[in-house]
């Protein structure tokens, strides 16, 4: 559970990083120390800033130009992705399209998951079927993005070693039946400037973590991802690790872009706490199971005004 924390610990991953695969991971001092500043993390913060993460800043920095590129464009252009229920809810939304807790988002974006090919995961899966609608302009967009979720996906795979370690529980715990085959979700995010009745742009913030009832920035950190823990770890740590509330406000005078990676579970895997997490939390079970793909369709289909 997020308690008092002050700031955002930023963790050096870079022994995990390296010797994710060893047979020996838990043995090794290096590992260890990772270890345990991400269990600490995850406890108190809920969000934690990685570095020594191995995926290049010249590809960051590829991804940001592309999508400041296609925010760029013409609406029209824009709309040529459009996202629909046609399209498995993949492509394009214009600024207050999202709603989060019925609220609309001051943001535009794409929206890109794993893809599913008809049948695959039989009525559950229906409505997330389809191909990501990648534009065609910039030209590499959809090659650089392709290529960062393959990246972010190892990356994350390599952290929830870490954090299965931190639980006590096996190092696999997170693969197989569970997220062998994650259904990863990528946004890519465009927050226009917000400019006030009187012509005047806010001071600059950027994303806010809720501490008590306050709000601790996430100021950007080069070289370094920001990671918060979703609602499925949540569940899975019988509550031990907590989600923590965020916002993000573009108060800057400049058009901001966030491309934002998502590692989820198997679409169809039955959610519930591991075993490990019920012990240590008292022995009674705190969450009812819940497939993936049931949470994630009933959150997408309320998602968009109509
Ligand atoms: O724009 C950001 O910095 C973060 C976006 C985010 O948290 C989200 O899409 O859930």
């Amino acid at each position: 559970m997020a308690t008092d924390f002050k700031s955002i610990p930023l963790i050096d991953i870079s022994p995990l990083v390296e010797k994710w695969d060893d047979p020996n991971l838990a043995q090794d001092d290096g590992v260890a120390q990772v270890v345990r500043q991400l269990d600490r993390a995850c406890r108190e913060a809920g969000f934690f800033y990685v570095k020594g993460h191995g995926i290049p800043d010249s590809l960051v920095k590829d991804i940001r130009t592309v999508s400041r590129q296609f925010f760029h464009l013409p609406y029209e252009e824009k709309l040529k992705i459009k996202l629909s229920a046609a399209t498995g809810y993949r492509g394009y939304q214009r600024v207050g399209e999202n709603i989060t807790k019925g609220v609309p988002d001051m943001h535009e974006a794409i929206d890109c998951y794993r893809e599913v090919k008809p049948g695959m995961y039989g009525r559950l899966g229906e409505a997330m079927e389809g191909c990501n609608k990648w534009p065609s302009d910039p030209p590499n967009f959809k090659d650089l993005m392709e290529e960062y979720v393959n990246l972010c996906t190892d990356l994350s795979r390599k952290i929830m070693r870490g954090i299965a370690l931190a639980l006590g529980a096996p190092v696999d715990v997170f693969e197989g039946n569970r997220a062998g085959d994650p259904f990863w979700v990528l946004r890519v995010i465009g927050y226009p400037v917000v400019h006030h009745a009187n012509g005047q742009e806010m001071p600059k913030t950027e994303t806010d973590v809720g501490c008590n009832g306050e709000w601790i920035s996430a100021v950007p950190v080069p070289g370094t991802f920001v990671c918060n823990i979703g609602d499925m770890l949540k569940i899975l740590t019988n509550g031990e690790y907590e989600s923590t509330l965020h916002r993000v406000t573009n108060n800057s005078p400049k058009y901001r872009v966030c491309v934002a990676y998502f590692y989820e579970p198997n679409f169809d895997a039955a959610m519930e706490p591991l075993d490990t997490c019920v012990q240590r939390t008292g022995g009674a079970k705190k969450f009812e199971s819940a497939v993936y793909g049931k949470h994630l369709v009933s959150k997408v289909l309320t998602n968009f005004v109509k």
